[in-house]
């Protein structure tokens, strides 16, 4: 960090250079400040999803970016990626005040694996923010933890996420393992993690691909009251 950019007072920003600021203070890790500059947004009136996806997910994309391109490393990665946490923290009890109506339970986890779970939070989050319970598996869950928490908390939606192209393969195990035992209808199935697409989703026999967190909440929506009004006809 700069001398100069030490001297900076959130506060005093407009929106414009907060968010650029946060980008920053996201990028070098510094949590305290990203705490500082979603406290600041939610003051002037931005809702929670708002700095959500144009503050932290927005500074994120630039440190993916930069860790391919190998100028961050892990270290630094790890960091960023506890900054975020800090802001979520705060937004989180906030997306779930929404009054929504229970819509429904979903069983997420990062498959075998895979330790990448910003995404998968993000997505919980988000699900909860929209009235559904969510039971978080954590990550690097094998194909028993998932089916022992389905046949535990007997939701209406399995999610996965998986960040790795070495990973995301699991998903196809998980989803054959619950065909084997009979049990693959009884639920719906939604992937999601960058590098799957709509292709990858089909191919395995998920019910949905969700691109984003925003995705998933509309299409978990769209597919359980599918499901609650097939069951009222059948
Ligand atoms: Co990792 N990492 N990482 N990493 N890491 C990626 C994924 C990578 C693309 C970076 C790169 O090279 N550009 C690359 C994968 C390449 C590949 O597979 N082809 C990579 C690699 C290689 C690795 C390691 C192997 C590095 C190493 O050790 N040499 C290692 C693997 C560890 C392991 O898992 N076994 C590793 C480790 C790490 C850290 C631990 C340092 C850290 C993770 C910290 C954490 O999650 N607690 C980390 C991070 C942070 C990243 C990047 C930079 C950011 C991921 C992220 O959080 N994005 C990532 C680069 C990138 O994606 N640009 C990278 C923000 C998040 C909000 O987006 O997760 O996509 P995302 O989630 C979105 C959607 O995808 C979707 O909604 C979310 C919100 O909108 N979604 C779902 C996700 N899951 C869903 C589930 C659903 C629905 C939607 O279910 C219903």
């Amino acid at each position: 960090m700069s001398e100069e950019e030490e001297d900076i007072i959130l506060s005093e920003l407009d929106d414009d250079d907060l968010v650029a600021q946060m980008f920053d203070d996201l990028y070098d890790g510094l949590k305290e400040e990203i705490e500082e500059g979603v406290n600041i947004l939610l003051e002037r009136g931005w809702t929670p999803y708002k700095i959500l996806t144009e503050a932290l997910v927005g500074g994120m994309k630039i440190v993916g970016d930069d860790f391919r391109d190998g100028i961050l490393f892990v270290p630094e990665v790890l960091l960023a990626a506890n900054a975020m946490k800090g802001g979520m923290y705060i937004l989180k009890p906030l997306l779930a005040e929404t009054g929504a109506p229970r819509m429904g339970k979903m069983v997420i986890g990062t498959v075998k694996g895979d330790i990448h779970d910003i995404g998968k939070n993000l997505v919980s989050m988000m699900m909860e923010g929209a009235g559904f319970e969510v039971v978080d598996l954590g990550i690097n869950n094998a194909v028993e933890a998932y089916l022992e928490a389905l046949e535990a908390e007997e939701p209406d939606i399995l999610g996965m996420s998986a960040l790795l192209t070495t990973t995301m393969p699991y998903m196809k195990v998980v989803i054959d393992t619950m065909i084997e035992q009979g049990k693959r209808d009884d639920f719906i199935v939604l992937v999601g993690g960058a590098p799957l697409n709509e292709e990858f989703g089909r191919a395995i026999g998920a019910d949905a691909y969700c691109r984003d967190a925003a995705v998933a909440v509309e299409t978990a929506k769209t597919l359980v009251s599918r499901k609650h009004n097939q069951g009222a006809t059948v």
